[in-house]
């Protein structure tokens, strides 16, 4: 029997909600499984731990990380806290610390979802996102002076590496090749952006030469946005920087029916660290507290969590179970229109697993 080290970190708002949601999907996983089991380590860390300490983690907390086989996320930003502080001390320390450089965003229309494009057909659109997650617009590089002044400037320098950009197309380009169509669309704004985003696509030109077969093309961030709404179908694997990635797929994720249902995972593929999966969505301070999020974004996340892991099999058993509960009206939560609530919809999928 083989038994998983996962690291929990709820954080804030509505992820203290749907990672322990996503846990009892992997415990009913496990109850059935006579292969794998799961160890659970849970880390209280986010906004409560900041206002009790001064920090989101502790000085060391990536040690404690460090031997995991994986950790399920779920949102840094609190009320009361900027979100500046939040975000840069919990989740980028961790996706920095851990050079989770290819962050990997699937999207599609899951049965069952009212999508809001009237005429996109659910088969149109099947996107995967590949956003830079190192570096770029996030890369923590900028200042500002003479605060409260006439002089008063600041700065955030978006920042790319050859080695930052070359193993990011690397990974994008493989994941297109894997995929049946091998399609790959390589979001640029070299028009204004006219030093890192020239060498970004002069890479990737570069690149594209160890991908023979596989069929790519260019578009400006903002001509994306259009093409994602009026030709889905066009395409398949995206790849974009740190910010117009993340932009791009909140839109996606809306597009494909809600925010709360989109999953990601941090990944280093090179696997010297533990990967790191959590929904797309942050802590939702209109719902938060009140048992009403959509858990489905996390499932989706623990999917690829356990294909990360290796265990395809099981990745195959929560993938369905989630497509018969989205495809039911009666289990689905607000954002997508119904009035199912975190627990209905979580023991619904517990229940799946069991009777699969
Ligand atoms: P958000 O994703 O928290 O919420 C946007 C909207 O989508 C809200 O109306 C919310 O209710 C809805 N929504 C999101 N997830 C949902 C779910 N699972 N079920 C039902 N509805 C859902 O984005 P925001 O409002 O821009 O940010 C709130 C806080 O979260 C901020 O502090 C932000 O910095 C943080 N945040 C963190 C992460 C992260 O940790 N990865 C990501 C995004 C935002
Ligand atoms: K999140
Ligand atoms: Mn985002």
């Amino acid at each position: 029997m083989k038994t998983y080290k996962i690291a929990t970190i709820p954080g804030d708002g509505i992820g203290k909600e749907v990672v322990p949601a996503g846990q009892q999907v992997l415990q009913a996983l496990a109850a059935q499984s006579k292969t794998f089991d799961f160890e659970f380590e849970d880390f209280a860390w986010g906004g409560d731990y900041y206002r009790k300490h001064g920090l989101m983690m502790p000085e060391d907390g990536l040690d404690a990380l460090r031997d995991k086989d994986a950790i399920l996320f779920g949102s840094a930003g609190d009320p009361d806290i900027p979100d500046h502080i939040t975000l840069w001390g919990l989740r980028l320390k961790i996706c920095q610390g851990f050079d989770q450089y290819a962050n990997v965003r699937p999207t599609r229309i899951l049965p069952g979802i009212d999508a809001p494009l009237k005429r996109c057909k659910p088969e149109d659109l099947n996107w995967v996102i590949v956003r830079e997650n190192s570096e770029g617009e996030y890369a923590g590089v900028g200042g500002r002076v003479h605060q409260g002044h006439p002089l008063e400037a600041a700065t955030d320098v978006s920042m790319m590496t050859r080695m930052g950009v070359e193993r990011i197309m690397r990974f994008a380009f493989q994941l297109a090749q894997s995929r049946p169509r091998k399609l790959l669309t390589v979001v640029t704004k070299s028009n204004a952006q006219r030093h890192a985003m020239v060498m970004w696509d002069q890479i990737a030109l570069e690149v594209s030469k160890e991908f023979p077969d596989v069929h790519w093309d260019k578009e400006l961030v903002d001509a994306a946005t259009a093409r994602m709404v009026n030709e889905p179908a066009s395409l398949d694997t995206i790849v974009a920087t740190n910010l117009h990635a993340d932009i791009l797929s909140d839109l996606a994720a809306a597009l494909a029916g809600s925010l709360g249902i989109a999953p990601t995972g941090n990944i280093d593929p090179e696997r010297r660290y533990p990967s790191m999966f959590e929904p797309i969505h942050g802590s939702a301070f209109d719902i938060m507290g009140k048992g009403l999020a959509n858990p489905v974004g996390t499932f989706w996340s623990v999917v690829m969590l356990l294909e990360h892991l290796g265990e395809i099999e099981a990745t195959t058993r929560v993938m369905n179970a989630l497509e018969k509960i989205t495809a039911d009206p009666l289990l689905q939560t607000g954002d997508l229109g119904g009035t199912a609530t975190t627990v209905q919809v979580t023991e619904a999928v517990c229940e799946a697993l069991s009777s699969a």
